[in-house]
């Protein structure tokens, strides 16, 4: 039996380099894994937890996606989908939420973070996210998820849902595994080093879009925040900004941490970044080409994911069915197992 593999991205804006490094890098490569099925899923519905404006979702939607086949996605091996085209996670993403605590939920970092910083009113839906999450994941059988070290909670607790419906009603879901990458799982901000690098940072010198020009990369790199010191060395500890440049470097140019640092001993930041600037526009230089390719093809892009999401609900109606008939619910068919 072939390993199932799904992961989500949220349409939010921009996709920047730490989205790219730490999942959609691996989402492409898994590809390729022998006996592995891939699933990747343009996540709308978790996009709403925060006020969206509708044009502007829109837009995202269709960039999001389009991003996804320029770095490589290949849709004839792995669907990619819209999740609220696929109503199963809604549903799904509900009877998780019934089954999952208060108590858990309060946990989540990543709500901590967002709830505070944010300045409009928390809405139920962040609070409830990672339910929907484990609904994405749960319905498939995923066995792994290539993502981002940020989403391990998540992840952790979609196991623990998965055990607990196993528990009560018989044996119904995979336990899925993270799959979260050796290089470039947390890539930090750019203007500081200290949090992860994020879109939805106040200043837009926090992030390397994926489609920022060449210009921009060079001004971005240009002003980043370096250390105390001189020397290019990896160090998390003394020198938190010059070894996530230095991570994004070996990544971008394609070397060992080892080779990265030789090549600047006895150079300064100034140099430093410099090359770092020009590793990043080569390396995403192809990229951004065909990104303008799907860019100009936006029917194209719908139709990949309405292709994808036909193939995504014929996997997900049985399970969600399973899982109905298990916990008792609707008239047909009887409830088989029950609730222990
Ligand atoms: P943000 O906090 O920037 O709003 P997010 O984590 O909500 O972003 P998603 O689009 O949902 O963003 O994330 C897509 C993938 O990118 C996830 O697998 C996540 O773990 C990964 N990711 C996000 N930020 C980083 C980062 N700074 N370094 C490495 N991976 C990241
Ligand atoms: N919550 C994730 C995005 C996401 C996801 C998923 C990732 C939604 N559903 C399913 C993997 C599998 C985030 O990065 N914020």
């Amino acid at each position: 039996l072939n390993k199932r593999i799904l992961s989500g991205i949220a349409p939010s804006g921009i996709i920047h380099l730490g989205n790219y490094l730490g999942a959609l890098r691996n989402w492409v490569a898994l590809q390729d894994r022998p006996q592995t099925d891939c699933l990747y899923c343009v996540v709308d519905l978790h996009a709403i937890t925060v006020a969206q404006k509708p044009e502007n979702l829109r837009k995202s939607i269709l960039n999001t996606a389009a991003i996804c086949l320029a770095v490589g996605i290949d849709p004839a091996k792995s669907p990619l989908f819209l999740q609220s085209e696929v109503p199963e996670h809604s549903e799904l993403g509900w009877i998780l939420n019934c089954h999952v605590y208060f108590g858990e939920l309060s946990r989540m970092t990543q709500f901590k973070d967002k709830s505070q910083k944010q300045e409009a009113a928390t809405t139920a839906g962040l609070f409830t996210y990672p339910a929907l999450m484990a609904a994405d994941i749960l319905l498939y059988g995923t066995h792994l998820v290539p993502v981002g070290e940020d989403q391990q909670q998540h992840l952790e607790l979609t196991r623990d849902l998965a055990r607990r419906i196993n528990n009560l009603y018989g044996e119904t879901f995979q336990v899925p595994d993270a799959l979260i990458p050796e290089h470039g799982a947390r890539i930090m901000g750019l203007d500081d080093p200290k949090q992860k690098m994020s879109k939805s940072a106040p200043s837009e010198l926090n992030y390397i879009a994926l489609d920022d020009s060449p210009e921009k990369i060079r001004k971005k790199f240009k002003v980043a925040v370096t250390d105390s010191g001189r020397e290019v060395v990896f160090d998390e500890e003394k020198k938190p900004a010059v070894s996530n440049l230095l991570t994004i470097y070996s990544v971008a140019a394609g070397v060992s941490m080892g080779e990265a640092q030789r090549r600047f001993e006895g150079k300064g930041y100034g140099d430093f970044k410099k090359e770092l600037a020009e590793a990043v526009v080569a390396y995403l230089a192809p990229i951004q080409e065909r990104l303008r390719g799907w860019q100009s093809r936006p029917d194209d892009v719908r139709d990949v994911l309405r292709d994808g999401a036909k193939r995504a609900r014929e996997l997900a109606k049985p399970k969600l069915d399973e899982v109905k008939a298990k916990l008792g619910l609707g008239l047909w068919p009887a409830p088989v197992g029950g609730r222990k």
